[in-house]
């Protein structure tokens, strides 16, 4: 069974109580729980992290290297600031999916920009968190 390792960036932890009128009223929990039921009906296991550091998500994305086959990764704030994650993503081998709840382009200048895109296969933003399940529907067409 493929094994996708979905990891979230900063702030992350507190969705549902974060701007839900830009984030949403769920928790990460509950996006855990949908990602792990979907992924039974895919065929897929799957890993959820979190960290609200950038060297954090770098050594997720290390792990990821030894123990899975996709990663889904919503990088939060650090999508438009972090070559660090960029070039951890560039030793990853399999597809890598970049995930937003918000869309991203309607809102400030600064996140229109995304480092993680360089290396993503696909982007999905603005589909609120269904963006996880979709991302994870597309690994399974990808590595199935
Ligand atoms: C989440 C964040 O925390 C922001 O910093 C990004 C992203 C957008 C999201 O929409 O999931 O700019």
């Amino acid at each position: 069974m493929p094994t996708i390792h979905i990891l979230n960036g900063p702030n992350l932890n507190l969705l549902g109580k974060r701007q839900p009128e830009v984030y949403g009223h769920e928790t990460l929990a509950d996006v855990e729980a949908a990602c792990t039921a979907l992924a039974g009906e895919l065929g897929l296991t799957t890993a959820f992290h979190q960290s609200n550091h950038e060297g954090g998500i770098v050594e997720l994305i290390h792990a990821a290297r030894e123990a899975a086959q996709g990663i889904v990764i919503n990088p939060a704030a650090y999508t438009h600031t972090s070559v660090a994650i960029l070039d951890a993503l560039h030793t990853f081998e399999g597809p890598v999916i970049e995930v937003h709840i918000s869309n991203v382009h309607r809102r400030e200048s600064f996140r229109h920009h995304s480092y993680v895109s360089l290396r993503a296969d696909g982007v999905i933003a603005g589909f609120g968190t269904d963006g996880y399940l979709m991302a994870l529907r597309r690994m399974a067409r990808l590595l199935g």
